[in-house]
């Protein structure tokens, strides 16, 4: 006899209710899980079985969430105290795979959001990762090498205690770059005794992997370039919008330059460069010694190439004008809802043709409705920026190993993957009777996959 459905399990708009009223203030994480139930609803409706195990009312709640203390001595000697998280989301398929965000934004919704996503994300890498998060409202802008050092430490001596090569793997996100994890590797070395790849994005000669600098970025124009191909056209020659000038964007615009692409915008938290010549190879590695090495401000650009226009954020605005330039394609690749409706209007008008997610949720729900509705393709960042923790997990391969591919390799199998992703996602897509919906193909395959590794291991 078949078991009925018990009350609430699986009611999509009661979890939407529960999860409210539990955390009334985490907007952001209401935001990713309303998007991927609105996707799955059809899926819960073919499989009665996914709602008789409560696999929603379960994939919501993270397994763990841990939060603490960090004080730290700033260079005057005055103590600071921070707040830092470790959100554990799902272990169906592995071990969680978090990226960390040190950022005064940072928060319980912000890590909760970003966890939820990289669940999905990670089971799309069809590599055997979990998916978490973790962070800290702390801000590197500013800080010297030594209080940064200081910081990463006395953030491991607390984490240490919840991550590990076959628990949860973390790696950087905004904010946490190579030096952070150069530091917080020292320690969580130094604590527990042992040389192993609890951490990812590592430096080349201590365990990293080439290309895994470089994978969020070319995997976003990778996946980006196969939704191309579907309508027979191709990078070289189009002009593109990035926004960001982070690790993200720097390698979105490396691989868009490197296909003949021409990238017209870069930006930062303070405000974007319009480079109507195109920011080329050189101009790119400026960017690079301006931010990664120099730590400057992206305003910058304007003064050393007097043929850029530089624009400051105006907070007064309710859209970027970033993304009123006209374009083929863009790419949002520095953080969440920095993509408005009233930005979605201005690409459409401008006859956008894709848009493809390099940072986690950076369109909101209305300019992502926008963007469905139209015969535009969008990337949808699960699938798009999943080449950073596809990447992650081949770094993990080779640390077991204890070999390192060539650059070579690993490229060739970020391309086979981001390939695969965009196979899978159009044939869900179409499948449950959306073809071309990226979004609900990303979020129908990765939500599939977990939830059936949800019933193979029973109530846990
Ligand atoms: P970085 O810290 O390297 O760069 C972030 C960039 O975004 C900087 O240019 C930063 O400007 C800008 N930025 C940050 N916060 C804001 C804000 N509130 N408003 C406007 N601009 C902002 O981070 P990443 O490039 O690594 O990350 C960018 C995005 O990509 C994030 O959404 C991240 O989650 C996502 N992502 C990252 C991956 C990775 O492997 N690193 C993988 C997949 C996704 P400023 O210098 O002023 O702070
Ligand atoms: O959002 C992301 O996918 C990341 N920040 C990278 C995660 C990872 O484990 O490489």
């Amino acid at each position: 006899m078949r078991k009925q459905v018990p009350k609430g399990k699986g009611n999509m708009s009661e979890i939407l209710e529960t999860i409210k009223a539990r955390d009334p203030h985490e907007r952001e994480f209401h935001q990713a899980v309303m998007e991927v139930l609105e996707s799955v609803k059809p899926v819960l409706d073919q499989n009665p079985q996914y709602r008789q195990a409560a696999v929603l009312d379960r994939i919501v709640e993270p397994e763990r969430i841990v939060s603490f203390r960090i004080p730290w001595l700033d260079d005057e000697g005055s103590v600071n105290v921070n707040r830092g998280f470790c959100v554990e989301m799902s272990s169906a398929i592995g071990p969680y795979k978090s990226g960390l965000r040190f950022h005064p934004s940072v928060n319980q919704s912000i890590l909760k959001f970003l966890a939820f996503e990289q669940v999905f994300k990670n089971a799309l890498t069809t590599l055997p990762l979990g998916g978490g998060a973790g962070g800290s409202d702390f801000d590197p802008k500013g800080k010297s090498d030594d209080e940064t050092m200081r910081f990463c430490q006395n953030f491991m001596t607390e984490l240490y205690l919840h991550i590990g090569v076959n628990t949860d793997i973390i790696t950087g996100d905004i904010g946490v770059g190579p030096r952070e994890i150069g530091y917080l590797f020292g320690m969580f070395k130094k604590l527990s005794n042992e040389f192993t790849g609890a951490l990812t994005g590592k430096g080349l000669n201590w365990g990293g992997s080439l290309i895994r600098a470089q994978a969020a970025g070319y995997g976003c124009v990778y996946f980006a370039a196969e939704m191309l191909a579907t309508r027979n056209m191709a990078f070289e020659g189009q002009k593109c919008l990035v926004s960001g000038s982070g690790n993200v964007a720097q390698h979105t615009a490396e691989k868009l330059i490197e296909l003949g692409a021409k990238v017209i915008t870069l930006s930062d938290s303070s405000g974007y460069i319009h480079d109507p010549e195109g920011v080329d190879k050189d101009k790119l590695a400026y960017v690079k010694l301006l931010k990664n090495i120099r730590r400057g401000r992206i305003q910058e650009y304007a003064d050393k190439y007097p043929g850029a226009v530089y624009m400051a954020v105006d907070h007064n605005l309710d859209y970027n004008p970033l993304w009123s330039h006209r374009a083929a394609c863009a790419f949002p690749c520095a953080t969440q809802n920095e993509v408005s409706e009233k930005d979605a209007y201005n690409l459409i008008n401008n006859n956008i043709k894709l848009v493809c997610e390099g940072a986690n949720m950076p369109c909101t729900p209305e300019a992502t409705d926008i963007f469905l509705d139209k015969p535009m393709l969008y990337g949808p960042a699960k699938a798009a920026n999943a080449g950073g923790v596809a990447v992650s997990g081949l770094e993990m391969v080779q640390n077991s190993m204890r070999l390192n591919w060539l650059g070579e390799e690993v490229d060739n199998r970020l391309k086979i993957i981001m390939k695969q992703i965009h196979h899978t996602c159009l044939d869900a897509a179409e499948a449950y009777g959306t073809p071309g919906n990226y979004a609900n193909g990303a979020n129908i395959t990765g939500f599939v996959k977990v939830v059936e590794a949800m019933l193979d291991q029973g109530v846990v």
